[in-house]
């Protein structure tokens, strides 16, 4: 299934000429990476190709070549016009946040990700579950179109499988994914510089602000499940440059005898908004818990919204995740 659908990208890709290609709000390095490499491989072709994101590159990826390229949005982008969008990397059309103004019915969606609660939202849906990020699946485009990787689009393709595999030790990490890592790494970039950009290199505020997190830790059903809160009061202060979430969830995750961790993030936008971030060990499917808030993700990593006072939010979430304790 998921090989037609391959075929059904690589030849819409071929057929169109001035693409739109974006991923999600809050780009991390998969949706960075693949938007990268898809870029130079359209430039390959002969095509035009602009990178629109909602949100702007974050400083840690500054070493990314080709970030120059990417546009943020702005309403005056209409003005370009398009025959084509690709989106990369998200579960549906709203993830790509302001962006999808730039997109009418007239105009063909190319969706290509790795979600398994991906909604099929485009007129070409290549999802593979399977696939460890949406920058694998880009590497398999190029060889769908025996296109030859550079610099250039190796690097951005290693930073978007290393980054979602969480540094190639989650459960999405596969042969294919260790052997593509290897090809691209033989364009010889640094890859202790990438990690040290990457992961290594939280301003200092933010971690004042880690340890205050995570001093309030808890606890429930019999320390299976661990959560903590980020409070408004917590983040008024402080425009959050770096996000922590990931290291705030992969520190709970390695409490003994967890199987699942959760963020609670009062969003300082909206009242009473609560965005969640969910990880799991490996036993409980946290997709399933994140679906039922109308969110989604993978099975061991997840994200939903939920409108209520925070207590409330994490009450019901938790009562979820209980459900699904093995
Ligand atoms: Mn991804």
């Amino acid at each position: 299934m998921s090989r037609i659908n391959l075929k059904k990208a690589a030849a819409a890709i071929k057929k169109y000429n001035r693409f739109l290609i974006s991923a999600h709000t809050s780009p991390e390095g998969d949706a960075l990476g693949s938007e990268l490499a898809l870029y130079f491989l359209l430039k390959k072709l002969g095509k035009q190709a602009v990178i629109i994101n909602e949100d702007p590159l974050p400083p840690e990826y500054s070493f990314l070549a080709g970030k120059d390229s990417i546009r943020l949005y702005t309403p005056a982008l209409k003005d370009i016009s398009f025959d084509c969008a690709v989106i990369l990397d998200c579960t549906d059309l709203g993830r790509i946040g302001e962006v999808s103004r730039l997109i009418n019915d007239a105009l063909p969606v190319i969706n290509i990700d790795h979600h398994i609660s991906n909604k099929k939202f485009g007129a070409v849906n290549w999802v593979d579950a399977q696939a460890s990020s949406a920058s694998e699946m880009v590497f398999r485009l190029y060889k769908e179109m025996r296109l030859p990787f550079d610099a250039d689009s190796a690097l951005p393709l290693y930073v978007g499988i290393m980054t979602d595999t969480g540094s190639f030790r989650y459960s999405n990490t596969s042969v294919f994914t260790h052997k593509a890592a290897g090809e691209l790494l033989r364009f010889g970039f640094n890859v202790p510089l990438v990690y040290r950009s990457i992961y290594e290199n939280i301003p200092f505020t933010d971690i004042q602000l880690l340890i205050k997190t995570l001093s309030y830790i808890h606890r429930t059903s019999a320390g299976k499940i661990a959560w903590v809160e980020l409070p408004a009061k917590l983040l008024r202060h402080k425009k959050l440059s770096f996000d922590l979430t990931d290291h705030i969830l992969s520190f709970i995750r390695g409490i003994r005898d967890i199987q699942a961790a959760v963020l609670f993030k009062e969003n300082l936008g909206v009242r009473n908004e609560i965005r969640v971030n969910l990880r799991s060990t490996g036993l409980v499917d946290v997709n399933k818990v994140a679906q039922a808030f109308g969110g989604g993700g993978h099975k061991t990593a997840s994200g939903c919204t939920v409108h209520g006072k925070l207590a409330d939010v994490r009450k019901k979430v938790i009562a979820k995740i209980q459900q699904n304790l093995k």
